[in-house]
């Protein structure tokens, strides 16, 4: 039995395809009350067959607004690993748990699609007159402290304090309560075709099991790179792209979590030769082949889970 919670309020339009599967029971996708109370805020999916203590990978995307292949590619990936769960995934679910949050800033979400396509941050406030943080900058580790603002209007702005927004906390409470189990934390946002490991707070800082993070790095950006050529840059967050403290990715190490990646997909941001100059406006068409080679990637780690420790 493949398990599947209330995927269907944040399907992305253009992959709105994935309704239509008929494989997939859309009615029971729809959240149990019980086991999800409505007033709280959850996006979570848990794939997998129901065993006790096992280990997990979690895969969250669309932190940030306006970087919607970031949701796309979460969807489609869960779409990959519902499809093939008797075929291809069926050791690989049966032995760990996959946790999908495909669309963990939903009203930034919406009002990017709607109102302001570069909307970046949550929607809380008006503080000063502006609205929303900057959901990867409100994280409790070392918060404040690189990379944020503390201007209400900016689009880094940390918050009034750590944690002050429904999605950190809310995925701060699911990731605390499950640390024992979920070995592996990845977090999708666009742009610029990086796969990158703590620590992302201070530059030349890194975790004591750095070498093991980066190993595993490049076998996903090569897994990526066999599919459509698509070359990403691996290294440490802060020296590859610039050092920012209070994210999930930095909690989450913090927390004993392992695998640890911020991941940047397509397109480029101008550091290899083909990259396209779309920025956050990535068109269509390349949507489906971003998630074709990003879902490979996942699955390097996802692998390693499964092997052990
Ligand atoms: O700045 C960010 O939050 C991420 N880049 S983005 O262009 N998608 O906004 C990178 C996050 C890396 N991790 C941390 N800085 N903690
Ligand atoms: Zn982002």
């Amino acid at each position: 039995k493949v398990v599947v919670n209330d995927v269907s309020v944040m399907i992305d339009r253009s992959m709105k395809e994935q309704q239509e599967k008929p494989e997939i029971d859309w009615k029971a996708v729809k959240a149990d009350p019980n086991q999800f109370p409505l007033d709280q805020y959850h996006t979570h999916d848990d794939i997998g067959t129901p065993k006790p203590n096992k280990n997990a990978l979690w895969i969250d995307a669309g932190v940030h607004a306006r970087e919607w292949i970031a949701d796309a590619t979460a969807l489609y990936t869960i779409s990959q690993l519902v499809n093939g769960y008797s075929t291809k995934f069926k050791t690989l679910l049966d032995t760990i748990d996959i946790i999908i949050a495909p669309s963990v800033n939903p009203d930034g979400y919406e009002y990017s699609r709607l109102t302001d396509r570069n909307w970046r941050k949550t929607r809380s406030g008006p503080r000063q007159g502006c609205y929303g943080v900057d959901a990867n900058r409100n994280w409790s580790f070392h918060w404040g402290e690189s990379g944020v603002s503390t201007n209400p209007c900016s689009d880094v702005y940390d918050g009034p304090s750590p944690f002050t927004e429904k999605n950190t906390q809310n995925m701060k409470a699911y990731l605390d309560a499950n640390n024992k189990t979920i070995k592996g934390m990845i977090t999708l946002h666009s742009y610029g075709e990086d796969w990158t490991y703590p620590w992302s707070y201070k530059t030349n800082t890194y975790p004591p099991d750095v070498n093991d993070l980066k190993a595993l790095a490049l076998q996903a950006a090569a897994a990526i790179q066999a599919i459509h050529g698509t070359k990403y840059l691996v290294g440490n967050t802060a020296d590859s792209l610039t050092p920012a403290a209070g994210g999930s990715d930095d909690y989450s190490k913090s927390i004993g979590i392992k695998w640890v990646y911020t991941v940047e997909l397509r397109p480029g941001d101008g550091d290899t030769a083909n990259d396209h100059q779309y920025g956050f406006n990535l068109p269509a068409e390349f949507i489906i082949p971003t998630a074709e080679e990003t879902f490979p990637g996942l699955m390097v780690v996802a692998n390693r889970i499964m092997t052990g420790p």
